[in-house]
């Protein structure tokens, strides 16, 4: 067997075996098995039944758990999502699996037409995927898998073949989604940004005509509660802005919604953050990439920080308005490290206060503000918690000191993952499960937050310093 045969065996007998945890095992267990469940060979989906390919963000979080149990998997999981990058940079938000049926959904390969619609900007011809991309966590799942197995990462050139293409991603987010001109990316659909039915969306949105009923049908009904989903009028809205893309050929830069968000934006800074140290490691230098890093963090405060509130916001790029709704995305800034103290502390009150409860009111933090009018415990993005944004507020917390807080929100999200059966969403205050059960990123950041302790390891990670 050679070196790298050997590595993958190894790796691979690690996903049975391995479970250092000393937490109990049966999350452990019953984390990995979500992951197993929900494995295709290529690549994780987020839910077998709301969600059947694979979906960007996701899948970079979804890497960040597996590597505890399969390195190897993880790698292939980034892998397949970057082999779908287009031409122009793009990493899109969803890559079709073939197998499975038209119907099962909305909106699918034949509403997109990937191969002919985006074919200027360079679409693969053989994959079909979405047009549109979602938040940009990948240089940071990437560095975290590295990191979890450097010989099989080195034996595979695991960092040698992706780290072309996310710089090609980061200069496509950095050079042609600078849509107000001020240093940031802007979304260009709710979806996007990834809180697809956020309040932040509302008044952006309501200059969007929406396409007519009749001419879509919703899968996701089939699957989830109407009460808790977005409305009929707001998909309308999702479906034209898609479609008004489409046929513009995916060209960026017009379109009736364009939004510069913090948390996209943020991740967009400790992913820039993780490129310097995956230069730093294939013997090139980090030290532009650390220092855009830095513009970038200055860029974000100047055009998203509002010191009156203590709270970062959304600002849409077509008015040039910020938005005045809190949500969980103004929080997330958090994960920065160049955040200067003054803000940070204002920051973490923020979390505390009776906008967000964390560590009084609620258990997790909701996604919107609890105090604000469009909040509702159950509705998508509208008050309920998400286990992604726990893990990143939870990271967030621990790269700003505050342990006790962090540990507080380590513990609440192990627990309610497990007494939910790995929810899509919970209520904040409650954890009462809400949408699918067995849900990927659920399993996978739990797995990585019982492998972290509370070590401040995986934060060192984030903020890119010189760690060996
Ligand atoms: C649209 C897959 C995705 C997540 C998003 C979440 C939801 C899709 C939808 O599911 O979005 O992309 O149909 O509502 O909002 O964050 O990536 O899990």
């Amino acid at each position: 067997m050679d070196r790298t045969a050997q590595l993958v065996a190894r790796s691979t007998e690690r996903s049975i075996a391995y479970d250092p945890s000393g937490s109990p095992p049966s999350l452990h267990v019953r984390a990995a098995k979500v992951l197993e469940d929900n494995w295709t060979g290529a690549s994780t989906v987020p839910s077998r039944s709301l969600y059947p390919h694979q979906w960007s963000w996701d899948s970079a979080f979804i890497a960040i758990g597996l590597r505890h149990i399969s390195p190897l998997r993880a790698q292939k999981e980034l892998e397949t999502l970057l082999a779908a990058q287009w031409g122009d940079g793009r990493v899109p938000h969803i890559v079709f699996n073939p197998s499975v049926p038209l119907d099962a959904y909305f909106p699918s390969p034949d509403f997109w037409r990937s191969s002919t619609a985006g074919r200027t900007a360079g679409a693969p011809r053989t994959v079909q995927t979405s047009g549109i991309v979602q938040p940009p966590v990948h240089a940071l799942a990437v560095w975290l898998v590295h990191r979890a197995d450097p010989g099989l990462s080195r034996a595979r050139g695991f960092l040698t073949r992706l780290y072309p293409r996310l710089a090609a991603w980061h200069r496509y987010l950095l050079h042609r989604r600078d849509l107000g001109g001020g240093g940031l990316a802007s979304v260009m659909h709710p979806w996007e940004q990834g809180m697809d039915n956020s309040p932040c969306w509302d008044a952006p949105l309501a200059r969007v005509t929406p396409a007519p009923a009749r001419s879509f049908r919703r899968a996701d009904l089939d699957h989830g509660a109407p009460e808790d989903r977005p409305t009929d009028l707001d998909y309308g809205r999702y479906v034209r802005l898609a479609t008004d893309y489409r046929e513009g050929a995916y060209a960026d830069g017009s379109g009736d919604f364009a939004v510069e968000d913090p948390s996209f934006n943020a991740l967009l800074i400790a992913s820039e953050h993780a490129l310097a140290r995956i230069a730093d490691e294939l013997g090139a230098t980090g030290t532009a990439r650390r220092a855009r890093a830095e513009r970038l963090t200055a860029a974000l405060i100047e055009r998203l920080w509002d010191p009156e509130k203590a709270m970062f916001f959304c600002r849409d790029v077509r008015n040039g308005d910020l938005v005045p709704e809190r949500s969980v995305s103004g929080l997330l800034p958090l994960l920065l490290p160049g955040l200067p103290r003054n803000i940070s502390t204002a920051l973490v009150g923020t979390t505390t206060s009776e906008h967000f409860g964390l560590g009084t009111s609620t258990r997790l933090v909701p996604s919107y503000d609890l105090l604000g009018e469009a909040f509702d415990p159950h509705r998508y993005w509208r008050g309920p918690a998400w286990f992604n944004t726990s893990w990143l507020l939870e990271r967030g917390l621990r790269t700003q000191g505050e342990h006790r807080l962090a540990d507080g929100l380590r513990e609440a999200v192990l627990d309610i993952a497990q007494s939910s059966d790995f929810a899509e969403y919970v209520d904040p205050y409650t954890g009462e499960a809400c949408g699918a059960t067995g849900f990927s990123w659920t399993a996978a950041l739990s797995l990585d937050l019982l492998h972290s302790q509370t070590e401040p390891t995986a934060v060192n990670e984030i903020k890119g310093g010189n760690r060996g």
